[in-house]
């Protein structure tokens, strides 16, 4: 390795690989190899934090993506930025964390953009139903001028939105039986994220849906306060929630993504210089998100059917049930959401649909 002041350095990372290995454990599966760090070694004064909280446990994409971010920024800092990482929801849930930000009390974190429609309620697009048919459609709604003026908007109440990662397509699990129509939730007590719009959508299909928080989730299903949930097979593997949950039903039904936020007291200490190698970090460790969650999907969906779940997939014309009958979803929120927004991503959506 040569050094210079702006050292071009490359390193292969061996530890944060170890991580993969313990997920692959219950998983034959093939990972994507962990990227080097690249990029110029960063100079700037002053020794820094970073608190990095998640909701999700350490077995899961979201913190194998903050291991990468972990490793870019201490690396590219030469040691100066320090960054320890808390999954599980130790110092709080998506909502607890992002007010934690706000009062300077934690550096960063990574919520569903879900729980936070109440903070900016254009998120609430990313909630409606069969919205991306495949998730690349995802990635060019948020990494282009959507996504760009979104993170924009979202940089203020005292936080600084600096990227995108993935939690991904959504399941329906349950402890009760078998779901293969709308009419087989009828009575089911179902976990939704706190967000109306999801609310919106089970009592539009027939179930009895609940708003709570993930942290409370697991512990809801063991004791039976909820019948069912919906997360990604990723989640739903990381959290254990197979060990409460025999049926599940691939509905694929909402696409959720992950958004990066940075405490704006914080940012606002952090050099330019720093702010540069944090945000690119951030870039890096959401592309990474994505290749890890998509690479591990159907292994992991596999892992759930060898531990013993009942998997439901459903066919083209049942997923059509359910689509046409959440359809009216899209007009009850288009005033609230905003119907150039919906109709400028739907666009995007169908031209990418045409070119395929
Ligand atoms: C984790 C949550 C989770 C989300 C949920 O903090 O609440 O069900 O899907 O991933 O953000």
């Amino acid at each position: 390795m040569t050094t210079t002041t702006t050292t071009r350095f490359v390193s292969v990372v061996g530890g944060a690989f170890l991580g993969l290995t313990a997920l692959s454990a219950s998983a034959a599966t093939e990972m994507p190899p962990l990227p080097d760090v690249t990029g110029d070694k960063v100079q700037a004064d002053g020794d820094f934090k970073i608190k990095f909280s998640i909701g999700t446990t350490e077995s899961g994409a979201q913190y194998r993506g903050l291991e990468y971010f972990e490793k870019i920024v201490e690396q590219r800092s030469d040691g100066h930025i320090q960054v320890d990482l808390f999954p599980g929801a130790q110092l709080g849930d998506d909502r607890e964390a992002t007010s934690a930000l706000q009062a300077g009390t934690l550096e960063m974190t990574m919520p569903s953009t879900s729980p936070l429609v109440n903070m900016f309620p254009q998120f609430a697009v990313f909630d409606l139903p069969f919205l991306f048919p495949q998730p690349e459609m995802a990635d060019a709604v948020l990494d282009g001028e959507i996504g760009q003026q979104m993170l924009e908007d979202a940089s203020s109440q005292g936080l600084v939105a600096i990227g995108w990662g993935e939690n991904g397509y959504r399941q329906l699990t349950n402890s009760q039986h078998p779901v293969e129509k709308p009419e087989d939730l009828d009575g089911l007590k179902i976990r939704t994220m706190e967000n109306d719009l999801h609310l919106d959508i089970w009592r539009t299909l027939g179930a009895n849906p609940t708003p709570m928080s993930f942290a409370e989730l697991f512990t809801a299903l063991e004791q039976g306060v909820v019948d069912g949930q919906e997360n990604p097979w990723i989640t739903i593997e990381s959290s254990k929630f197979n060990e409460v949950q025999d049926y599940a039903t691939e509905t694929n039904h909402v696409y959720t993504p992950f958004i990066t936020l940075v405490s704006a007291r914080f940012w606002d200490r952090l050099p330019e210089d720093y702010q540069a190698l944090v945000r690119d970090a951030a870039t890096k460790m959401g592309d990474y998100q994505r290749e890890v969650s998509r690479t591990l999907n159907d292994q992991i969906k596999q892992d759930l059917k060898d531990s013993g779940m009942q998997i439901t997939e459903l066919s083209p014309e049942q997923v059509k049930v359910f689509q046409d009958q959440l359809e009216p979803v899209y007009e009850d929120w288009r005033d609230e959401i905003g119907g150039e927004l919906i109709d400028d991503i739907r666009e995007q959506v169908q031209q990418a649909q045409e070119q395929e």
